[in-house]
């Protein structure tokens, strides 16, 4: 049975829905970007651009770095940006987008998120680089997909008991980054560690400004969890929902963090833009040695 029209939807050139591309646009391994210029950033260093798009926060382009083929695209903000992105760039290269159907041959990709992010450990500072091990997510979409068999359930239960997790919070999802993509970009440069995924900036990661949290306490019991070697290092917005649908469709994803605040410090990098390149320069030579 093809996938409906309601379920699949193309535009009136063939290409997929949100981000504007059909399957020949895209290269096998696909860096992600929180911000549509931060696309820019990265492809300056390509020997060749041979595609751009751009549709509301979705920028696309795709070229040539010492022969790899490479595409960068950004996500926007949030995991409800993520279940857009990785369902259209599987179903460019796992859907046959004429026939409607299910490719017979699974391709994986390779999906890097190059992204900033803020440090819940004193000892992880700002303008250092964090590689994502494993990531939770406090936002609830893995939990709309059959998702049960690339959770880590045990260490989400640890993670409920320790906090006394707030049941009307979504239920934590624990998942893990691709093992060789890490080693891949891990280096003495490189802090590895256990990325929390939350749903918004600032209530959500224990921000103050005017609203009172619902728990005071969630950063530092967060800091101080441990389960068989696995600590929360981090705070940001994707790499969950990134590292859940990777699992469930069949990619392999890792997720590259520039710190640029860290949170039991109170302290914010003098030089966002400056780590963050750095970050960029560092993923793309490892990705293309
Ligand atoms: C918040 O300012 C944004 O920055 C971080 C968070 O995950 C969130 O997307 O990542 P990016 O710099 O990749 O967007």
């Amino acid at each position: 049975m093809p996938i409906k029209d309601s379920e699949l939807i193309l535009n009136p050139d063939g290409s997929v829905y949100h981000l504007n591309l059909k399957p020949e646009h895209i290269a096998k391994t696909i860096i992600t970007v929180g911000d549509p210029d931060r696309v820019d950033k990265v492809t300056k260093y390509f020997d060749h651009i041979d595609f751009k798009v751009r549709k509301r926060e979705f920028h696309t382009q795709t070229g040539t770095l010492n022969g790899k083929r490479l595409s960068v695209v950004s996500t926007g903000i949030g995991t409800d940006n993520i279940d857009i992105v990785l369902n259209e760039l599987d179903a460019l290269v796992n859907i046959d987008l004429e026939r409607r159907e299910v490719k017979p041959n699974h391709t994986s990709l390779d999906i890097i998120r190059i992204g900033t992010s803020g440090s819940l450990q004193e000892d992880i500072p700002v303008d250092s680089f964090l590689l994502s091990e494993y990531a939770i997510g406090f936002d609830s979409l893995l939990h709309f997909y059959d998702s049960e068999k690339v959770q880590h359930q045990n260490v989400s239960n640890a993670l409920m008991t320790h906090t006394n997790w707030f049941q009307k919070k979504s239920h934590p999802y624990v998942v893990k980054g691709d093992n060789e993509l890490l080693e891949k970009l891990s280096s003495n440069q490189t802090f590895t560690g256990c990325t929390a995924t939350n749903v918004g900036f600032y209530g959500p990661q224990g921000r103050v400004l005017r609203l009172p949290l619902q728990d005071d306490l969630l950063n530092d019991k967060l800091a101080s969890f441990e389960y068989e070697g696995i600590k929360i290092t981090n705070l940001e917005m994707e790499t969950a929902g990134i590292y859940g649908l990777s699992a469930l469709l069949g990619h392999k994803a890792l997720s590259a963090n520039a710190i640029i605040a860290n949170r039991p410090k109170g302290t914010f990098s003098k030089s966002p833009k400056i780590i963050t390149e750095k970050l960029i320069q560092y993923a793309l030579e490892k990705l293309t040695q």
